[in-house]
């Protein structure tokens, strides 16, 4: 049997002190926190579009990266090293979870036969390899965005032809995630957007975007599957103006057009960021409203406008996405998906290891932070202690819809002002720094 990457073995736990870049230093997936594995809290997840078919290529130049196993030949032949190259890798970087894109795993055809004989002779060797290893698909999903067909958009295309394609394409994906038992299927909106509104009826396409989700969803049901459909928000890029803007407009979105029961958000740091907002106001939203199914970890560079879907590194950041996980009780279904690339200038095969031993390291930490904040318990206890006056009195009365203007009015006029209440964000913020 080939080996791939040779000289790397298991990556093992070896501490805080550790100076070992091939060496965890907080992720210990046997570790219980809060009477859960970290395993299973985390449910870390390669992304097999960035880790296997990330070249570092940019619109000024070709890739750069190189891997050694990247012979050419036989296109459907390639596609299945490439599975058992990344299998290794995951079995050694000790991940439980990958996701793909049907044409990232299994190259594209002349026709939608042909592709669909290419997926299914790949998934063939995939099965065997989740089989072998125990190794599971945290979600599955169709690129609806690199082929030219779709630079009008999939199910927002003006062309019906198209969306009728799309369907095609994402029923199958959907019955390979089915048959490789993925836990989730995933619609990231591709080109589901806009570049000038002179040439778009916005009402018409979200309608069909509608249409095909609504399609999907009766589809799982049909074929039985029992996974989490999921949305992934992004604003912009590649269109100018994607429809998915961010947590608040999908679940907008999917209440709009009653669609809220089927689907649940996988929310992507980077994404986030580019919509202005910080990873936590998404989560954050999403999980107050029931709606948080699933992460895809990265981040972005706050000097740059747009996906750099760099390895989350920042362990602040972290740590405030863990506290809403803890206090929605985990992902169930979802996981910790790195959605995320090397830089252009990482070449060496152990970079692609380094940056996911980071990645886990950082969320483990914030992990680690997150559940100590919840057993002290003083933050929520702020938290608290700030909405106190909803408790009792005419706080209880206004929540619980038994009181109207006109008695408010009377309270007011008796009461008189109220009192200052300090925000004590520096209070929070200080405390927040104690526990990193
Ligand atoms: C694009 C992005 C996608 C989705 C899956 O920005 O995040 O890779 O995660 O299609
Ligand atoms: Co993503």
């Amino acid at each position: 049997m080939t080996e791939f990457f040779p000289g790397i073995g298991n990556i093992p736990f070896e501490g805080p002190e550790s100076r070992n870049p091939l060496a965890f230093k907080y992720y210990r997936a046997d570790q219980k926190v809060l009477g859960k594995t970290m395993r299973d809290h985390l449910r870390f997840s390669v992304a097999y579009w960035h880790a296997f078919r990330g070249t570092g290529g940019d619109p000024f130049g070709p890739g750069t990266i190189v891997r050694p196993w990247e012979k050419g030949g036989d296109p459907v032949e390639m596609a299945i090293v490439r599975v058992r190259a990344a299998f290794e890798f995951m079995r050694k970087l000790g991940t439980p979870f990958y996701c793909f894109h049907d044409r990232d795993i299994a190259p594209e055809g002349k026709t939608l036969a042909e592709s669909n004989r290419n997926l299914d002779a790949v998934i063939k060797v995939v099965k065997e390899q989740q089989a072998e290893t125990g190794i599971k698909l945290l979600f599955g999903t169709a690129n609806l965005f690199s082929n030219p067909r779709y630079m009008n958009g999939a199910s927002t295309n003006p062309d019906a032809h198209v969306f009728a394609f799309a369907a095609a394409q994402v029923k199958k994906m959907m019955e390979v995630t089915l048959e490789l038992g993925g836990e989730n299927y995933t619609f990231w909106g591709g080109r589901e957007g806009y570049q000038t509104l002179l040439n778009t009826d916005m009402r018409r396409e979200l309608n069909h975007m509608a249409k095909f989700l609504g399609m999907a969803a009766a589809y799982k049901k049909e074929i039985g599957y029992a996974g989490t459909l999921l949305i992934e928000p992004k604003p912009k890029e590649p269109t100018k103006h994607q429809y998915d803007f961010d947590a608040a407009t999908v679940i907008g979105f999917l209440r709009q057009y009653g669609l809220e029961r089927e689907f649940k958000l996988n929310l992507e740091c980077n994404h986030g960021t580019l919509a202005g907002h910080t990873f936590h106001h998404e989560v954050e939203l999403a999980s107050r409203y029931g709606m948080l199914g699933s992460v895809d970890a990265n981040s972005g560079d706050t000097m740059l406008g747009w996906d750099t879907d760099q390895f989350p590194m920042d362990v602040k950041e972290a740590a405030m996405t863990m506290r809403v996980l803890l206090n929605q009780g985990g992902l169930g279904s979802g996981g910790f998906n790195f959605d995320a690339k090397l830089r252009r200038e990482s070449t060496d095969l152990e970079d692609l290891f380094i940056a996911h031993i980071g990645g886990m390291d950082t969320l483990a930490r914030g992990l680690l932070i997150a559940a100590k904040i919840r057993e002290e318990g003083v933050l929520d206890s702020m938290l608290q202690d700030r909405y106190s006056s909803w408790e009792s009195g005419i706080g209880v009365e206004i929540e619980r819809g038994k009181t109207d203007f006109k008695a408010l009015e009377r309270w007011a006029l008796a009461e008189g002002e109220p009192k200052s209440l300090s925000g004590r964000q520096e209070r929070y913020e200080n405390l927040l720094n104690g526990y990193l």
